[in-house]
């Protein structure tokens, strides 16, 4: 093949694969990490994150210190968030450090295509104490989550907005100032003290950011562009590939 028709071939592959997964001739191209964005994510006190119905992160300090969490994700769009966010408190009296101190709660995520929390978003408490903020007697009143509560059809239609709360509420340590939150909102229900187990779901119905990004959602039902890698195929005298 001549070289001009090759650099033609690959500029047209390069020009289409910023806007599309679907390469000329059928397939689908890979994803690259240059497909993905960055979320960063910090809740006092833990969390877990779905997208689209799957779990794409957990904080992996579920107490203190107090950290972000950094991940990168592969987003489709419309985009389903569902977060679980919980202060820390013994499930039986709502409080912590021996039941000697009210805790509060405080959530907060940025993802790389300028999705960020704020009032937008829905949320509920399922679990909450001690009522009344009564340390002497406390009680706690908790909800069983719902078996789909990250899922994408999840009806959250009857949530209530979640309640914005300023840096000075929320208290946030160091690491948070170290990330880039710039635009986001620190998000919980109305009581950032006694409610305890949050929910937490947003729809993205378009990039933000307003890139048009490729929709890899559907790579596993599709043959990749290209001979596959790997499938048991060994060369010779090799391992396989
Ligand atoms: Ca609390
Ligand atoms: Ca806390």
């Amino acid at each position: 093949m001549p070289y001009r028709t090759v650099t033609a071939v690959v500029g047209f592959v390069v020009a289409a694969g910023l806007a599309s997964a679907q390469p000329p001739g059928g397939g689908m191209r890979k994803p690259q990490l240059a497909d993905t964005i960055r979320a960063n994510v910090y809740a006092d006190n833990t969390f877990e994150l779905y997208v689209n119905g799957e779990l794409v992160a957990v904080d992996s300090i579920r107490f203190v210190p107090h950290n972000v969490i950094s991940v990168d994700i592969l987003p489709a769009y419309p985009m389903t968030i569902a977060v679980l966010a919980r202060d820390n408190a013994d499930p039986e009296t709502g409080m912590e450090y021996a039941n000697t101190n009210v805790g509060d709660g405080g959530f907060i995520l940025k993802f790389g295509d300028g999705t960020v929390t704020n009032g937008t978003w829905k949320a509920r408490c399922f679990s909450r104490g001690p009522i009344g903020g009564d340390t002497a007697n406390p009680r706690v009143e908790s909800t069983p989550l719902p078996a789909d509560w990250f899922a994408v059809d999840f009806d959250d239609s009857g949530w209530k907005a979640a309640r914005e709360y300023s840096e000075r509420e929320i208290d946030p340590k160091q690491p948070y100032y170290d990330a880039d939150f710039a635009g986001a909102k620190f998000i919980w229900t109305d009581d950032v003290r006694l409610d305890n187990t949050v929910v937490f779901r947003h729809r993205v119905a378009r990039p933000p950011d307003g890139r048009d990004r490729p929709d890899f959602s559907n790579l596993n039902n599709v043959v990749p562009q290209g001979p596959p890698k790997g499938g048991g195929r060994r060369p010779p005298g090799g391992r396989p590939r």
